[in-house]
């Protein structure tokens, strides 16, 4: 099976060993530094709360440090494997600390379920996600999946029951559906090595592998109370996408969300990345693109 078809049938991949050992010791310690950092800037207000254990484009793209390591040989020729050698990279990186999301969710729902285009096969876009760290039976750190399930469910694409009736964007049916599918598929933990990254589908059902609850202290229903820096969960998030016109759609729903992240990632383009960066950028042919960027055709 190629890693195209891997990606299509699980609805994601692990591109093996992209980093080595010591790179890990050394991005992780960069991660402690610029969270540090942030704490220290806002020390005269409430700190370490989730916002203030998250990094995002405007903020991240100042760092080259933790960010060019993300636009590595191994990384991009498989991406390229999957979704061709034009692929998008959009302009949306996020680095979090001690986030366990609970929920079980996917990262592109916004966009719909019962929206028939996210089911066309050629609806790609992902995440790349990289975990610096073991998953701790104590600690966690890293993802859980449900494979598959970004696939449509047995009811096909189109939506049973009219617009009006919809729960959100889903149809109660298609919901009950998509209960039972995934409980058939069932969810798994991916255990990777701190040294692999794991390109997962917009509409892959996902959260963090979790912490023993029993054994940790939980704030804020996402982190764990005090982690010694050694066992602390980091996550890298970014974002990248088949280059078609259903990037351009998604691009366009995303530019017109209101939240702060989104805007960053709507106003940023190639020009506000550092020199160091941009020349990583050039040098391996990667398509960076701001929301804003891509307009609809
Ligand atoms: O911790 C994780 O791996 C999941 C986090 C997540 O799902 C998200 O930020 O969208
Ligand atoms: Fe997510």
């Amino acid at each position: 099976m190629t890693k195209k078809e891997e990606f299509k049938r699980k609805g994601y991949i692990v591109i093996k060993n992209a980093f080595k050992k010591e790179e890990i010791t050394n991005i992780r310690n960069l991660c402690l530094e610029a969270f540090n950092e942030k704490e220290l800037k806002g020390s005269s207000k409430q700190t370490n709360s989730v916002r203030d254990r998250q990094l995002f484009t405007k903020e991240l793209i100042k760092k080259p440090k933790l960010i060019n390591p993300l636009f590595n040989k191994k990384i991009i020729d498989e991406v390229r494997e999957v979704f061709g050698d034009d692929y998008i990279t959009f302009a949306y990186f996020s680095l979090s600390n001690n986030l366990h999301s609970p929920i079980w969710h996917t990262d592109r729902q916004s966009f719909g379920y019962s929206n028939k285009i996210v089911y066309d096969p050629s609806f790609n876009v992902a995440k790349l996600g990289f975990y610096p760290q073991e998953d701790d039976k104590t600690f966690a750190g890293q993802l859980d999946v449900i494979p598959g399930s970004h696939l449509p469910t047995f009811l096909g694409v189109k939506s049973p029951i009219s617009t009006k009736i919809r729960r959100g964007k889903v149809s109660i049916l298609q919901l009950l559906a998509m209960r039972i599918r995934n409980k058939l598929l069932g969810k798994i933990s991916i255990k990777i090595s701190p040294c692999d990254v794991i390109l997962f589908h917009g509409l892959l059902l996902h959260r963090s592998s979790q912490p023993d609850w029993n054994k940790v202290n939980q704030i804020d229903g996402y982190g764990i109370e005090s982690p010694p820096d050694e066992k602390r969960k980091f996550m890298f998030q970014w974002e990248v996408a088949e280059n078609n016109e259903f990037a351009n759609l998604y691009a366009n729903h995303q530019s017109q969300k209101q939240e702060d992240i989104y805007k960053e990632s709507t106003e940023t383009s190639l020009e506000d990345f550092h020199d160091s960066t941009k020349s990583i950028i050039h040098s391996n042919n990667i398509n960076i693109k701001g929301y804003s960027e891509l307009k609809l055709i």
